[in-house]
């Protein structure tokens, strides 16, 4: 661990007064107390931290700690973890899953170990899949009861810890929830620097244990009469495959992608972080608009996030971006209640009625004349006025937004056109700055 990776002094990583969601006796508790306690011995920085969960109960366990979180789909928690160690191995990237989605995400699970990427895998192996109601998993032992194999299981568990071991994993562990050293093991997995899986055998309180008269003993028992073996089971030295990433394009002397620096040329009169949704069309050219807000933002010295949303399909359906600016740093890019709101189409009006049924009246909603009266909220209208200035499809969604920076008062218009000159080719830029100039008819 670095120096500057510690901040001394930290007594829990868990937010204090959010109870864990899980069942009496469920194994996950037991489980997130240990990855706690393994924390607190490690004293990482919060910021470098993330938990990666997957589906699942175990999926609820990344908002009871207060560092960063990523929560996907089903089985795939370990490519998510794999991108973001990628991108900066000097985060600490811990995996939350359960055995249900080691079955399910089972090949990321070989390549991960294959590939010797930097990140911890804890399994919450409690030999069922528990959020559904107790089916069946890769892990189920042959003969058990579960809700899906009533006459007991015919399938033989797989060895998790075998598996990845093979595949090269350079730290594979096995033991049980109620290991009182698991705290350790946590942290020695979280201090390897490649691959490293515990596989933690744990009780699902509301279906396994019931459904197969189960207890601590029993379970410490399977693990015997499996065969399988428990404790450190492989530690190897091989290199990591993120840092074995970037010393490779450092040593061709080719740039990873690193983020810009930009230089503050405006200043902003922002006070309060602002919320803002742009709700368009595909093809309006609102994805390139909410880039250059952003950057306009920046440029003004504020932090910005942006958050863009689309159908898979090119040119049709809607286009929705958010963009949050702040004179904090921005810890999370959700918006459940904008402060500002630009409905510029029908398609983007589809999108947004949870955000303006949530919006009250201290915020805004800018709004294109022809779906003022389509607009349910408690919210300011302001509809825009194209008497003067005629938007096109394609520079209605930049329009508004400069016409709302102004208006809002969010930062100098001339910020806005430094994002645009230096973020768009040129030929763009210049049709984009005439649109730049039209805005000031329209609000
Ligand atoms: C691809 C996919 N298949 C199935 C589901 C439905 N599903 C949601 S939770 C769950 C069981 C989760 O079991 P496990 O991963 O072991 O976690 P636990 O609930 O035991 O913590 C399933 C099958 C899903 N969300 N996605
Ligand atoms: S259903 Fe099982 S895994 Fe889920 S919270 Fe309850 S005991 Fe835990």
């Amino acid at each position: 661990m670095s120096e500057d990776s510690m901040i001394p002094g930290i007594s829990t990583y868990r937010f204090p007064d959010r109870p864990y969601p899980f069942c009496p006796g469920c194994g996950h508790t037991l489980t997130l107390e240990h990855l706690n306690t393994a924390l607190v011995k490690l004293q990482l920085d919060p910021h470098k931290v993330v938990l990666v969960t997957d589906i699942g109960c175990v999926g609820m366990s990344d908002q009871y700690f207060d560092v960063n979180a990523f929560h996907g789909l089903h089985g795939r928690a370990v490519t998510y973890a794999t991108g973001i160690k990628l991108v900066n191995p000097d985060l600490r990237v811990i995996v939350l899953m359960g055995d249900g989605g080691i079955g399910i995400g089972g090949h990321h699970l070989l390549n991960a170990a294959r590939r010797n990427i930097g990140i911890t895998v804890l399994v919450f192996n409690n030999l069922i899949f528990g959020m559904t109601g107790g089916q069946h998993s890769v892990t189920t032992p042959h003969g058990a009861t579960t809700s899906s194999t009533r006459f007991g299981n015919l399938e033989r568990p797989l060895d998790i810890c075998k598996t990845v071991a093979v595949n090269g994993a350079s730290f594979v562990y096995r033991g049980a929830a109620f290991d009182k050293d698991l705290p350790d093991h946590i942290a020695d997995a979280i201090e390897t620097p490649g691959f490293a899986l515990l596989d933690i055998w744990e009780l699902c309180t509301a279906h396994y244990v019931p459904n197969n008269d189960f207890s601590k003993g029993a379970l410490l028992q399977t693990i015997q009469n499996l065969g399988l073996a428990s404790g450190i089971l492989q530690r190897l030295d091989a290199p990591e495959l993120a840092r074995a990433y970037h010393e490779q394009f450092a040593n061709n002397q080719l740039p990873i992608t690193q983020p810009q620096s930009i230089e503050i040329k405006f200043d902003s009169a922002l006070t309060k972080t602002t919320r803002i949704v742009l709700a368009g069309a595909a093809g309006g050219k609102v994805k390139s608009t909410a880039s250059a807000l952003a950057l306009g933002g920046m440029y003004a010295g504020l932090w910005a996030t942006q958050r863009d949303d689309y159908p898979v399909t090119v040119m049709t359906g809607y286009s929705v971006s958010e963009v949050i600016l702040s004179r904090e740093e921005i810890l999370f890019m959700g918006i459940a209640k904008p402060d500002i709101l630009a409905v510029l189409t029908p398609e983007g009006l589809a999108q947004v009625p949870r955000q303006l049924r949530a919006m009250d009246e201290s915020q805004t909603v800018y709004v294109v004349p022809e779906l003022t009266e389509r607009i349910e909220t408690r919210a300011r209208k302001i509809a825009f006025d194209f008497s003067r200035a005629h938007p096109t499809k394609k520079s209605l969604a930049l329009m508004a937004t400069a016409a709302i920076v102004r208006h809002a008062n969010l930062f100098p218009l001339d910020a806005l056109r430094e994002a645009i000159s230096t973020g768009q080719s040129t030929d763009i830029a210049q049709e984009n700055l005439k649109v730049v100039a039209a805005s000031e008819f329209i609000l």
